[in-house]
C-alpha cells in the first residue's frame, strides 16, 4: 500500500530554557543556566518545518506541552495557590521548578515509538509513548503526551496509543531515538531495529560506567510485543557502552536511517559486525538490501559526533530515490565533519545532497534535526483520520509563527521561571494554540 512518511516536529514550548537537567547529555550539561531565547528556538523549529514542507517532504506539528507542571510540584509537597507553589519551590528546588517548566517534549523523536500499520497485526498504527523514566524532568512528560496523541491519532479504527511501559529502571523507554526501520518502501513491510543500551535482567549486557544507559532490552521487548510487530522483522542491538559513556545518551545521535540506508559510526553498537549481520539478514526478508554508510574512527571521532550531531540528522527519500541528509548548522562549523559531509556526498553512495539549518537554540540543550521530529508512517487513509490543523502549510507556519512572536519572550534566565506572571503567560498561549491547531480541549487548564 503506498502511504507516506511524516514528519511530525514538535513546537518549542514558551518556556524553553538552560537548566542543565540531563547528565550524559554534553550540551545539556555545559549550556547549564545559560540565558535561552524561546521565541527564537521556536521560530528556528517552525522555518525548518516550512522548508522541508516546501521541498515536498511530508510535514506535522505536535504540540508542546503545558508547564509548569503544577501538578508535579504540588505532589512533591508545594502546595497553595498557584503563584505560591512556584515562589516557594524556587527558593527552596529550584532544580525540581526548573524541572516543571521544562520544555523538554519538543523532542518529539523521544514522545513515542511508532510502528506503521504495514508492520502491525491489526494493521492499525501504533504508538506508544516513551515513559522517559530516566529523567525527573521527562519522566513527567508521557501522560500528557499520551494526551496529544490520543487528540490528533484519536480515530481508534486506524491508530492505537497506548499507555507508556510501566514506571521503573526495569523499563526505561526513550521511543523513536532508539528505533530505526528499514522498507523497500514506506507503506511495505518493514524490519524494525530497536537499539537499547543495558539489560535489567541479563548481567551479560555489559552496561556504560559513566553515565547511566536510558533505554532497556526489555522496555524494547515490551514495545515490539504492544504493537503486534512479526518476531523475524525485529533486531534488537546493543548501543556501545563506551559511547553512551562519551555522550551518546541516544542512538540517534551516533545512527540514522532510512528505507534501505543505515549512515552510522563504527562506534555505534557494541559489536559492529554481529549487529550488521543480523539487520542485513532480517532486511533481506522483507527484500530490503540493506546500503550501510560506515563511518570510521578515523574519519571522525565518537567525540566529534557528539559535538557537531551529524548523525542526529533527518535522513529523507528525494523524488529521484535518492536521499537528503538534513544536518544542523554546528556540522558545517566543524572543519573534520564538513569534510565527511562532502565526501558522503561526493561518494555517489545513497547521500546525494546535504541541507543544514540554525537550530542552535535546541541544539545548546542536546537537540538537533532527528531530535526534534517523530516519524510517522502513514496511508492516505490513515491521513484522513488525523484530527486537528497538525499538517505544516504556509498558513499554518505564518498562524504559528505570529502566535510564537505575540506570547513568547526572548530571553530565560533560571530566576525567571520564579516570576509568577509566566504562568498566566504560558497559559494564555496555549488557550490560543488549542484554536490555531483545532485541538479544543486539548489544554484542559488553559480553558
Ligand atoms: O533528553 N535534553 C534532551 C535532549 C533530547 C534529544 N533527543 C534525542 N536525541 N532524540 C534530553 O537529554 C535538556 C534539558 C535541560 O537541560 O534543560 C534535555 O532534556
Amino acid at each position: 500500500m503506498s502511504a507516506k512518511e511524516y514528519n511530525f516536529d514538535g513546537l518549542v514550548g514558551p518556556t524553553h530554557n538552560y537548566a542543565g537537567l540531563s547528565s550524559g547529555n554534553v550540551a545539556s550539561m555545559r549550556n547549564r543556566e545559560a540565558v535561552s531565547n524561546p521565541r527564537q528556538a521556536a521560530l528556528q523549529g517552525l522555518d525548518k518545518m516550512l522548508a522541508l514542507a516546501d521541498r515536498g517532504v511530508p510535514q506535522g506539528v505536535l504540540p508542546p506541552l503545558a508547564r509548569p507542571n503544577l501538578a508535579l510540584l504540588r505532589q512533591l509537597g508545594f502546595g497553595g495557590e498557584d503563584a505560591a507553589v512556584v515562589a516557594r519551590a524556587a527558593r527552596e528546588e529550584p532544580r525540581l521548578l526548573a524541572a516543571a517548566y521544562s520544555a523538554s517534549a519538543m523532542w518529539t523523536a523521544n514522545a513515542a515509538t511508532v510502528s506503521p500499520s504495514a508492520d502491525t497485526t491489526d494493521g492499525r498504527v501504533h504508538f506508544t509513548p516513551a515513559n522517559l523514566y530516566a529523567k525527573l524532568h521527562r519522566a513527567q512528560e508521557h501522560a500528557d503526551t499520551a494526551r496529544s496523541l490520543r487528540a490528533v491519532f484519536g480515530n481508534s479504527q486506524r491508530f492505537a496509543v497506548h499507555d507508556a511501559l510501566p514506571a521503573g529502571g526495569a523499563f526505561g523507554d526513550e521511543g523513536a531515538a532508539n528505533h530505526t526501520r528499514f522498507a523497500t518502501a514506506h507503506g511495505s513491510p518493514g524490519v524494525e531495529l530497536f537499539v537499547y543500551g543495558r539489560s535489567e535482567f541479563d548481567a551479560a549486557v555489559a552496561a556504560p560506567r559513566v553515565h547511566a544507559a536510558r533505554q532497556t532490552v526489555e522496555a524494547s521487548r515490551a514495545v515490539a510485543r504492544l504493537h503486534g510487530l512479526h518476531e523475524a522483522r525485529v533486531v534488537y542491538v546493543q548501543q556501545n557502552p563506551a559511547a553512551i559513556d562519551a555522550g551518546v545518551f541516544h542512538n540517534d545521535v551516533i545512527a540514522v536511517g532510512n528505507l534501505d540506508t543505515l549512515l552510522y559510526h563504527e562506534d555505534a553498537f557494541a559489536d559492529e559486525a554481529a549487529a550488521m549481520d543480523r539487520l542485513a539478514s532480517a532486511c533481506a526478508e522483507v527484500g530490503v538490501t540493506l546500503r550501510p554508510v560506515r563511518i570510521a574512527r578515523g574519519q571522525m571521532s565518537v567525540d566529534d559526533a557528539v559535538a557537531s550531531y551529524l548523525f542526529n540528522s533527518q535522513l529523507l527519500a528525494r523524488g529521484d530515490g535518492r536521499m537528503l541528509l538534513v544536518v544542523p548548522q554546528e556540522c558545517r562549523e566543524h572543519e573534520r565533519v564538513s569534510r565527511v559531509l562532502d565526501e558522503l556526498v561526493a561518494s555517489g553512495g545513497p547521500i546525494a545532497e546535504v541541507q543544514s539549518f540554525d537550530l542552535r537554540q535546541s541544539m545548546r540543550n542536546g537537540g538537533g534535526p532527528a531530535c526534534l521530529r517523530l516519524r510517522v508512517v502513514l496511508t492516505e487513509a490513515e491521513r484522513a483520520a488525523l484530527r486537528g490543523r497538525v499538517l505544516m502549510t504556509a498558513e499554518l507556519h505564518r498562524d504559528l509563527s505570529d502566535w510564537v512572536r505575540r506570547h513568547y519572550r526572548d530571553r530565560l534566565a533560571a530566576e525567571d521561571l520564579a516570576d509568577p506572571r509566566l504562568i498566566g503567560e504560558v497559559r494564555a498561549a496555549l488557550a490560543e494554540l488549542q484554536q490555531i491547531l483545532e485541538l479544543p480541549g486539548l489544554y484542559p487548564q488553559a480553558g
